[in-house]
């Protein structure tokens, strides 16, 4: 299973690759690793889980941040946070989004970034995303509010991309052109 201690932290280079895409059907090595970012985070939202193994609550977790630079991540949020969503998706793309943005308002953190970082994070309002799932079938959806935010930051992490990379330098409160901000009222 993974545990903290398994997460690689920023400035580890596997942070900045481009990951590479998955081939089918998954090795095992793939099917193994794509459950153990699923169980991840189901394990980070549960109170029990995270005191007994000392996890950070995090609703995903791409395969570069245990040190895997391949296509691959899972998002997961927990039945009472309001949202529906658990998947694993393989090989993901944003196959068209809103010219609308939305941030969170209470910024973004992330499992391999030991620091809080303020400001805004711009992602797209709407996306619609297309992925595999573990036997290599295509799915396509429709996200939007914390799953598009949540899509858009693991697509990122897959093209070495970090939060804070979004975040305005000069002044990261700044105001966002044509976005709604989201609050959330969960961990990460
Ligand atoms: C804030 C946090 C996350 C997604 C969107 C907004 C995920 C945090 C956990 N991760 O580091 C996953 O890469
Ligand atoms: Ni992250």
């Amino acid at each position: 299973m993974i545990l903290m201690k398994d997460i690689v932290r920023e400035g580890h280079p596997t942070l900045r690759q481009r990951a590479e895409e998955v081939k089918f059907p998954l090795s095992a090595e793939d099917k193994k690793l794509a459950e153990e970012l699923m169980e991840y985070v189901v394990n980070s939202q549960d109170e029990e889980m995270i005191e007994k193994y000392d996890l950070r609550p995090g609703v995903g977790i791409a395969a570069p941040q245990v040190n895997v630079a391949k296509r691959i991540f899972a998002i997961h949020f927990d039945e009472d946070s309001g949202e529906n969503l658990s998947i694993i998706a393989i090989n993901p793309k944003i196959v068209s989004h809103s010219v609308e943005k939305a941030y969170l308002a209470s910024g973004e953190g992330c499992l391999s970034v030991d620091r809080f970082i303020p400001g805004y994070v711009p992602r797209y309002a709407r996306i619609t995303v297309k992925a595999s799932d573990l036997e290599g079938k295509e799915y396509k959806m429709r996200l939007k509010g914390l799953p598009a935010i949540a899509f858009q930051h693991e697509l990122d992490h897959l093209n070495g991309v970090m939060f804070f990379d979004h975040i305005n330098p000069d002044n990261p409160f700044a105001e966002i052109e044509n976005a709604i901000a989201i609050s959330r009222d969960i961990e990460e």
